[in-house]
């Protein structure tokens, strides 16, 4: 992580001027994995892991960009009447602006450096944060009005229409509205949050199963797909429902013989993930740790067999996971095809479940697995120093 002094001192070698300093987190997802573009319902929380920019104004309308990770600093016009992505991070970066501007954002030039400590393409979220970052930078450089619901949205958008990334509405959200100590029950339609602290008697473990499979981006759109098609098929018995969260699992179940089995599939998972997300913010808020845990569980087997979205590396460190002393529950967290696993642990256990998951996992597929425990931290704002 660069540190405030190393951000400040990287800044005035690049750029020759004192800069402000915006933090910007990744995230962990305890459960409700695709429910966001469905509608539905989801559970993450603000990690520790973020994005640090430092950023200051400039008298023109560029915009320049140094990110610490590539070593390179690059331009954009603000006044580019036909801005292209170049599919590199800089659509991250300058996709933020045109969305920005695009909802009538007065913005300036200014000149920003960003490091960053999540790590890229393990499911915690690196791109929201790296956008979330920008986009708080922008407005505060350019003096104007922060709504966070109404930033996240339009980081969204960006990577929606920028990057061509159809993601949904989760990572920017949890990002922007991040709470301390707490997960966030989010309804994805509505946009409404419901705190649910996390109980002192357990922790939120992640590992990461050090794989991506480059299917990603490719697979991910194709079950927003398998979901639209569902929704246009259940729509002429079931009314005029607009999405999967219109649909319960009784009325998927009476009308599955109008669906693929493979369409099928991809909707139970999200009409039943969506009920465990509700129930499961019940249990944690009650301190029901074990129901929460066992929720998770369910959760992973629905995204293993029916969303088809785990892989060998992942299902095995869930596994092992599973299997351990003071585990509640474990399970995939993020988009799929590797990346990371969230695991609810008894504080007192989390210590030797952290040592024994890493061992076993190593010991099976000579990856070394990078296991935390972490705290849910706020979202996006000055970064104090
Ligand atoms: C990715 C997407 F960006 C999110 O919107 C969400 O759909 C997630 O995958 C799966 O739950 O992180």
């Amino acid at each position: 992580m660069f540190s405030v002094d190393e951000l400040k001192a990287g800044f005035k070698n690049i750029f020759g001027s004192e800069p402000l300093l915006i933090r910007a987190p990744g995230r962990v997802n305890l459960i409700g994995e695709h429910t966001d573009y469905n509608d539905g319902f989801i559970m993450p929380a603000a990690l520790e892991y973020e994005t640090r920019a430092a950023v200051a104004p400039r008298t023109d309308r560029i915009l320049r960009v140094h990110s610490a990770k590539i070593g390179e600093t690059r331009e954009f016009d603000l006044d580019d009447p036909a801005p292209q992505p170049k599919r590199d991070w800089t659509d991250y970066v300058f996709g933020v602006a045109v969305a920005l501007a695009g909802a009538g954002k007065a913005l300036k030039g200014a000149d920003i450096l960003v490091a960053s400590s999540v790590p890229v393409g393990s499911g915690l979220s690196s791109s929201a944060a790296l956008e979330v970052s920008i986009g708080y930078s922008l407005l505060t450089v350019a003096g104007l009005p922060i709504d966070k619901v109404e930033l996240a949205k339009l980081c969204q958008k960006a990577e929606n229409e920028f990057v061509g990334m159809r993601c949904g509405i989760m990572d920017q959200f949890i990002s922007c509205n991040g709470e301390h100590d707490h997960a966030l029950m989010i309804d994805c339609r509505s946009l409404e949050k419901r705190s649910v602290p996390i109980d002192p008697r357990a922790r939120i473990v992640v590992a990461n199963s050090m794989v991506h499979h480059e299917l990603a981006s490719g697979e991910y759109n194709k079950r927003r797909a398998s979901c639209e098609e569902a929704v246009r098929l259940l729509s002429p018995v079931l009314g005029p429902i607009k999405a999967l969260r219109d649909v319960t699992p009784a009325g998927l179940e009476a009308n599955k013989a109008l669906l693929s089995d493979v369409t099928y599939r991809r909707a139970r998972h999200i009409v039943t993930e969506n009920e465990r997300v509700v129930e499961a913010a019940d249990a944690l808020a009650a301190g029901d740790l074990v129901r929460c845990g066992a929720l998770m569980n369910q959760s992973h087997a629905s995204m293993r067999d029916d969303y088809e979205i785990s892989c060998e590396e992942v299902d095995l460190l869930v596994d092992i996971a599973q299997k351990q002393p003071g585990v509640f529950g474990s399970r995939m967290t993020g988009g799929g095809f590797g990346g990371c696993t969230v695991s609810l642990v008894e504080a007192g256990a989390a210590d030797a479940f952290m040592a024994n998951v890493k061992a076993a996992y190593e010991k099976a597929t000579s990856l070394k697995s990078t296991i935390f425990a972490c705290s849910p931290q706020q979202g996006v704002g000055p970064l104090a120093g």
